[in-house]
């Protein structure tokens, strides 16, 4: 067997915050990604600094005009080159292109009671765009950008009323393009709400009380939003499919010592399971009540929400997958990494990126195996990739092998993964091109398949150039996940 199912969605992924840039433009309100910042002396290794916004960061951000000591602001011109990138992601023969909507862009301070008509005409040409080379949307609606507006006035999704706000902007997204837009995700890596906090939620730690009680609520209230967009979506288009997705920390224990083991089961639960057990099971897991009582949280929940989040569970369950985390009982006496969203700890069988974060292709058939164990309903990853540091040769070339080998050995697994009865829809490798970094507003952290011309202070032509990976991608999709072989070089000079 070992074989893609036919009409399997392969694809590249992309959000709005990190490539759009045209930062306020054609009446674009400020996002929480507008004010995260580029740092120079970055460690790579400890990125914690990068998850904390206060409010004095965000007051000098909010009238520092510059635009390029926050990447974010000018991503890669996707607002004025997307008909340039959208065919050359159908030209490596992409069946889904996955983006993100901006919020703030729609709705600028998510206050507005109609949305911005000239957000909804660009977000409309892209989508004409899409189908004009016959590939599938899949879309995106909350990506790390929500208005920065709702930030300073609410504290972000710590307040019930962002509910109403978000409702009304997915509401306008599913009247224009519900018609049009197959496959949809609510928030992208909803478990970010607890290790990501502010570009997550919104929730910024010196304006709470209590802050972990604020995180959980906030996350409270988007597991509420879910559930009432995905109704809406489908009263609009009843074919149409909202997805759930978390960030997959599949971890290990540290050792077979039981205590190990069972902080993997604790740490699997908290940071991953509680999230789609709410999101496809359709109610809160009995060990969060536990947790909740440990930590003094307690959430508050109103007379609708528990038939909501019964009623209205994710259609497929999605999820990003770079890396495998370590649990034990005894951390401190263990050397950590950075990873996807946090730290962990390091596993000795495995490699790392540049950037610590540990490469395991086996995780991936165990977390889908996994996740498909648990839930019974279709699988799609929608981010899985390699950050590396991409050179130009002198030819003009960027031969990214290692890009090509980290893709190659994990769809292997997704292959055995689907041998052992996994239901997987699709694959959108992050990311489509080289966009701006989601952790560390870096440009030298490149995913891409095309390769930007801009460095991290905002400099370069902008230029797309393809990969070698580009042409791999190309040859795997075009023999839907056949072929993975590599031979140097794919491209002819
Ligand atoms: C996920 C995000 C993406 C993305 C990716 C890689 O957490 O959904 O937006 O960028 O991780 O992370 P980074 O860009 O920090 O390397």
């Amino acid at each position: 067997m070992n074989e893609f199912p036919k009409g399997f969605l392969w694809g590249g992924a992309m959000a709005a915050c990190q490539a759009e840039g045209a930062y306020l433009q054609d009446g674009s309100g400020m996002a929480v990604s507008d004010v995260s910042f580029f740092d120079n002396k970055l460690d790579r290794q400890d990125l914690s600094k990068h998850r904390d916004i206060t409010t004095q960061h965000i007051q000098t951000a909010m009238t520092d005009a510059e635009i390029r000591r926050y990447p974010k602001r000018h991503g890669i011109d996707f607002y004025h080159r997307y008909a340039e990138d959208i065919a050359l992601c159908a030209e490596m023969g992409f069946k889904v292109f996955r983006f993100s909507i901006k919020w703030s862009r729609v709705f600028p301070t998510g206050e507005e009671s109609e949305p911005n008509q000239e957000a909804l005409a660009f977000y409309d040409r892209i989508i004409t765009e899409i189908e004009k080379y016959g590939m599938t949307p899949l879309v995106t609606v909350s990506h790390f950008e929500m208005p920065l507006a709702l930030v300073n006035r609410y504290n972000g999704w710590a307040d019930r009323r962002v509910i109403e706000m978000f409702c009304r902007y997915a509401n306008s997204l599913f009247t224009h393009f519900g018609q049009r837009v197959p496959y949809w995700i609510s928030f992208n890596e909803i478990n970010g709400g607890r290790f990501a906090t502010f570009k997550s939620t919104g929730v910024v730690e010196d304006k709470s009380e209590n802050y972990l009680q604020d995180c959980y609520q906030a996350v409270h209230h988007q597991f509420v939003a879910a559930a009432k967009i995905t109704k809406r979506l489908h009263e609009v288009n009843p074919d149409a499919q909202m997805g759930c997705m978390i960030a997959r920390f599949t971890t290990y224990a540290a050792t077979s010592k039981p205590d190990d083991v069972l902080q993997m089961l604790h740490d699997d639960q908290y940071d991953n399971f509680f999230y789609t057990d709410v999101m496809v099971r359709g109610k809160y897991p009995g060990y969060m009540n536990r947790f909740f009582r440990d930590h003094h949280v307690k959430i508050e929940w109103q007379e609708e929400d528990k038939a909501l989040l019964q009623q209205y569970t994710a259609d497929y369950l999605s999820f990003s997958y770079y890396v495998s985390n370590v649990s034990s009982a005894s951390p401190d006496k263990l050397a950590a990494t950075d990873s996807n969203l946090k730290k962990t700890l390091k596993n000795p069988y495995l490699e790392s990126s540049a950037w610590g974060w540990q490469i395991d292709p086996k995780g991936l058939r165990y977390t889908l195996n996994n996740l498909y164990d648990r839930y019974q309903i279709p699988l799609f990853i929608v981010e899985n990739g390699l950050g590396a540091e991409d050179t130009v040769d002198g030819a003009g070339r960027i031969v990214d092998t290692y890009r090509i080998d980290y893709l190659k050995k994990h769809l292997e697994q997704i292959k055995e993964a689907l041998t052992d009865g996994v239901d997987l829809i699709g694959y959108t490798a992050w990311s489509s091109l080289d966009v701006v970094s989601s952790g560390t507003s870096e440009m030298s952290k490149r995913y891409g398949f095309i390769y930007v011309d801009l460095d991290d202070e905002g400099r370069g032509s902008l230029k797309r150039i393809r990969k070698e990976s580009f042409y791999w991608y190309q040859q795997v999709i075009a023999s839907n996940g056949e072929n993975l072989t590599y031979q140097e070089p794919m491209l002819k000079s």
